[in-house]
């Protein structure tokens, strides 16, 4: 019964693998300077990371959203996020960040990156003397 539980898990895999390719996830990690709650002073709210394909973020609400951020600290502390992404794409992302009062800042700089292709070509198994058949 356990081997065929075990068939069964495997040919679901494979199928979910065919059915929807495969990508490998890497990790991408991002930091920044915290700024304060008023300017640099204090400790502001909350922040709000979005990323997309494009450099353009005019269509704020339309990007993808980064789960997982941490809660603003003190001013000028460093702060980072690290995410998984598929491989072998261009991101580019910003953030905001907002104090209790609901005031947002204006959106950060812009950072980029490639995430590395991590995925091998096939091993070759037809290697013969002579031409291709
Ligand atoms: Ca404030």
């Amino acid at each position: 019964m356990k081997i065929l539980l075990s068939i069964a898990i495997v040919l679901l895999v494979v199928l979910l693998v065919w059915v929807f390719g495969y990508t490998a996830q890497v990790p991408v990690t991002l930091s920044w300077t915290a700024p304060g709650d008023d300017g640099d002073i204090s400790v502001a709210t909350a922040y709000d990371m979005r990323y997309g394909p494009d450099s353009t973020f005019q269509n704020w609400a339309a990007l993808d959203s980064v789960q997982g951020l941490p809660l603003p600290d003190s001013a000028g502390t460093c702060q980072s996020v690290t995410l998984n992404l598929p491989e072998g794409r261009l991101y580019f992302f910003a953030m905001k960040t907002v104090d209790e009062a609901g005031n947002w800042s204006g959106i950060s700089n812009i950072a980029r990156t490639v995430t590395p292709d991590m995925t091998a070509p096939e091993r070759i198994t037809s290697l013969i003397f002579g031409d291709c058949q």
